[in-house]
């Protein structure tokens, strides 16, 4: 289902400047920063620069972008955090456990399969910022 883009969702904020990001990646389409409640060390968002709030309202061109940026980043968090593989995933909607009405894509080091879920902790700040200069430091391309 499409749906209504609402402006003050904290992802919009990030992107008006409005909000600080620990930022690992931008280009003209897309941003890629750490997550503030990670569920694993390495955690990070990718999100694309225009106002779409579920992956159905995505134009052709953020998808791309945003599927370039995911790759990117992707093997420099495997590579970062010394693993072997991660995971990429996303949700459309409340219903589908959507809490920042901005689409999203979590990149994540490893399996999902047997770490904690969504929290409302926030992490040590200091502590994503040396994460996320190790990922800076290994995007290659
Ligand atoms: P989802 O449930 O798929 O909508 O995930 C939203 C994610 O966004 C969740 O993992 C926590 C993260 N998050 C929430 N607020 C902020 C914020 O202000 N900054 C950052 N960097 N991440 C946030």
């Amino acid at each position: 289902m499409e749906s209504t883009y609402d402006d003050n969702n904290i992802f919009a904020k990030i992107l008006r400047g409005e909000a600080p990001c620990i930022k690992i990646f931008e280009d003209e389409e897309t941003l890629a920063f750490m997550d503030v409640m990670p569920q694993t060390d390495g955690h990070i968002l990718v999100i694309p620069k225009e106002s779409a709030t579920t992956i159905y309202d995505l134009s052709d061109s953020a998808s791309t972008a945003c599927m370039r940026t995911v790759r990117l980043v992707g093997k420099a968090v495997e590579k970062a955090m010394e693993i072997d593989g991660s995971t990429v995933f996303q949700h459309n909607g409340k219903v589908a456990g959507q809490s920042v009405p901005h689409f999203h894509f979590h990149v994540l080091p490893g399996s999902l399969f047997g770490i904690k879920g969504h929290t409302a902790e926030f992490a040590d700040q200091e502590k994503l910022k040396v994460i996320a200069e190790k990922i800076r430091a290994c995007i290659t391309g």
